[in-house]
């Protein structure tokens, strides 16, 4: 039997097999240490290695141009497939900029100009080759009493005129007579559809309202149906997200991560500007009777399920505006960060959002440069638009960013 060859032998013969095999072990353990030891006496110093597969620490430069200026209130920008910048005025206008000149294109007649209220929102449809088709939000009387309402604009070939308005495909947006809380971002998502930024018309039934679009982040076909996805039940089928206060910035990733589209801007109240992900849920802004805002912008005890934001301001808030993704190598470091204007205080924020969707590098540019800046778009040449709300001759600024 092959088992008693091996444990057949005296129990004293085992032993001393033990002790020759540990003393060996000893011996190995300590030519080791001398080898070691020696080794580290002998060799030179190491030099720092350069790894060739990690980049120096790239922040690029901004350089800063004024593309016009003599604006007043300028709320959005956004470009056409051919590159012209389209803008809107809070006054009313929509115009195209070229060469610097700015041309009207339209000014609604039932554009309804009141505090923050007025022409807001612009984009562009992703199909604009094809369809022609701009969209703005503004506030209007068209039904008699004020609403904010989503109108879509059908323009000639290259965007220099108007043809028609073509539809109103969301109207009935809440708004306050003084114009106050008013939104309105608007911009298509990665998933080609229309997203809509409302405010709640500084009106405490609105926000957690699911009958009211105000207060929400809406989400539409190009012809102001809701879409499958959206946050369904006993919602109105345009909502998408509830329980917020004011979005005044949109900006979409390329594709959704984990279940958010990109993220949106919010004003707090005396505290708290939010930024917040795309995703569906209540967002727990629920003014108290008479609007009665000294409520948490999240409100975590009514809410126990409000999504929570991602950045916020503290106090007091900054005014959060317009916002974008920074895309394109130019950008270095910096390349997928959100820039967001800043208003109240007088900046450009940059925020580092990781694919998880936690923070990272926050800093502060153009600290007072320009005074309040209000839209925030990237443009097809890679730099960044931004205009100012000074109320007099505003500006729409480019800054272009370059590695050294
Ligand atoms: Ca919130």
């Amino acid at each position: 039997m092959h088992a008693a060859k091996t444990t057949g032998r005296p129990k004293h013969f085992r032993g001393v097999h033990y002790v020759m095999f540990a003393m060996v072990l000893l011996l190995s353990f300590f030519t080791t240490y001398l080898l070691l030891a020696s080794n580290r006496v002998i060799t030179p110093p190491q030099q720092p290695v350069t790894p060739t597969n990690v980049v120096a620490d790239q922040v690029p430069t901004l350089s800063s141009s004024v593309v016009i200026g003599g604006l007043s209130h300028p709320w959005d920008v956004a470009f056409l497939p051919n590159k012209t910048m389209l803008i809107t005025e809070r006054g009313g206008a929509v115009s195209s900029i070229r060469d610097g000149r700015k041309s009207a294109l339209f000014t609604p007649d039932d554009v309804v100009v009141r505090g923050e209220g007025g022409m807001l929102g612009l984009t562009i449809d992703p199909d604009f080759a094809q369809n022609h088709y701009v969209y703005t939000c503004f506030n209007s009387d068209k039904s008699g009493a004020v609403d904010v309402r989503v109108v879509r604009w059908e323009l000639n070939d290259d965007g220099t005129n108007l043809v028609k308005r073509s539809a109103d495909i969301v109207t009935g947006i809440p708004a306050s007579t003084s114009g106050r809380h008013s939104g309105c971002r608007i911009g298509f998502g990665p998933d080609r559809n229309l997203w809509i930024g409302t405010g709640d018309a500084a009106n405490e039934n609105n926000s957690q309202n699911l009958q009211s679009l105000g207060g929400k982040i809406l989400r539409v076909a190009r012809d102001g149906k809701g879409v499958v996805g959206n946050l369904g039940g006993t919602a109105d089928t345009r909502i998408y997200s509830y329980g917020h206060r004011n979005t005044q910035g949109l900006a979409f990733y390329d594709s959704a991560r984990n279940g958010s589209y990109g993220v949106n801007a919010e004003h707090g109240s005396d505290r708290d500007d939010e930024i917040n992900p795309l995703t569906k849920g209540n967002f727990g802004w629920a003014p108290g009777s008479g609007y009665d805002e000294s409520v948490p912008m999240t409100d975590s005890s009514r809410f126990p399920d409000a999504v929570k934001s991602m950045w916020n301001s503290g106090n007091p808030t900054i005014a959060i505006s317009g916002s974008a993704f920074l895309k394109g190598s130019q950008w270095g470091n910096w390349e997928g960060r959100l820039a967001v204007g800043v208003l109240k205080d007088k900046h450009l924020m940059l925020l580092e959002i990781k694919p998880d969707g936690s923070l990272g590098e926050q800093e502060k540019l153009l600290d007072g440069e320009f005074g309040r800046i209000r839209a925030v778009t990237l443009g097809p040449d890679g730099a960044l638009y931004i205009s100012t709300d000074n109320g007099a001759d505003d500006k729409i600024v480019k800054l272009v960013a370059s590695i050294q």
